[in-house]
C-alpha cells in the first residue's frame, strides 16, 4: 500500500452543525492525518473553478451557491490509501444511500448538502491540494 495524500472539505452544512471535531475525530480513527489546514468562505470565483468539472451539470449553480453559503474547513489527509480512505469514512454521495456510520450517513441531510468532499483519484488530489494550499502549504508528517 502506499502513502498518498487526500483533500477534504468539510463543507457548509456540517460546519454550521459545529461538527468539525467529530469529523476530524473519524479521519484520525481511519488513520488519516492532517497535514494542511484552513478555514475560508469560498468566493462564487472559488467554488465555480473548484467544481468546474460539473460545470454542465444540472446541479452546478445549486451546488456552488451552497458551497458558498458558509464557512468551509479544508484539509489535506495523509495516510495509507489516503484517497479511498477518505471515501469510505464519507460514505456514498447521497446520504440515503450512505453506509451507517459514515460521515454522510451520520452527518448530511440531503445530496446537494452532504457534508464533505473528498478527492476521487491521486492526480486530482495533487491538483486539488495545490488549488487551496499551494506548492509549500502542506507540512509532511514523518511519524
Ligand atoms: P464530492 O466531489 O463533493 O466529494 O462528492 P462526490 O465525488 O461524491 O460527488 P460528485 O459526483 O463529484 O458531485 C459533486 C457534488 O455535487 C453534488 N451533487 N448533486 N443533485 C445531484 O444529482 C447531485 N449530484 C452531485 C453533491 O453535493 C456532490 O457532493
Ligand atoms: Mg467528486
Amino acid at each position: 500500500m502506499a502513502v498518498e495524500r487526500t483533500l477534504s472539505i468539510i463543507k457548509p452544512d456540517a460546519v454550521a452543525k459545529n461538527v468539525i471535531g467529530e469529523i476530524y475525530s473519524t479521519f484520525e480513527k481511519a488513520g488519516l492525518k492532517v497535514v494542511a489546514a484552513r478555514m475560508m468562505h469560498l468566493t462564487t470565483e472559488q467554488a465555480g473553478e473548484f467544481y468546474a468539472v460539473h460545470k454542465e451539470r444540472p446541479f452546478y449553480n445549486d451546488l456552488v451557491s451552497f458551497m458558498t453559503s458558509g464557512p468551509v474547513m479544508v484539509q489535506a489527509l495523509e495516510g495509507e490509501n489516503a484517497v479511498l480512505a477518505h471515501r469510505e469514512v464519507m460514505g456514498a454521495t447521497n446520504p440515503a444511500e450512505a453506509a451507517e456510520g459514515t460521515i454522510r450517513k451520520r452527518f448530511a441531510s440531503s445530496i446537494d448538502e452532504n457534508a464533505c468532499h473528498g478527492s476521487d483519484a491521486t492526480d486530482t488530489a495533487a491538483q486539488e491540494i495545490a488549488f487551496f494550499f499551494g506548492d509549500d502549504g502542506v507540512c509532511p508528517r514523518t511519524r
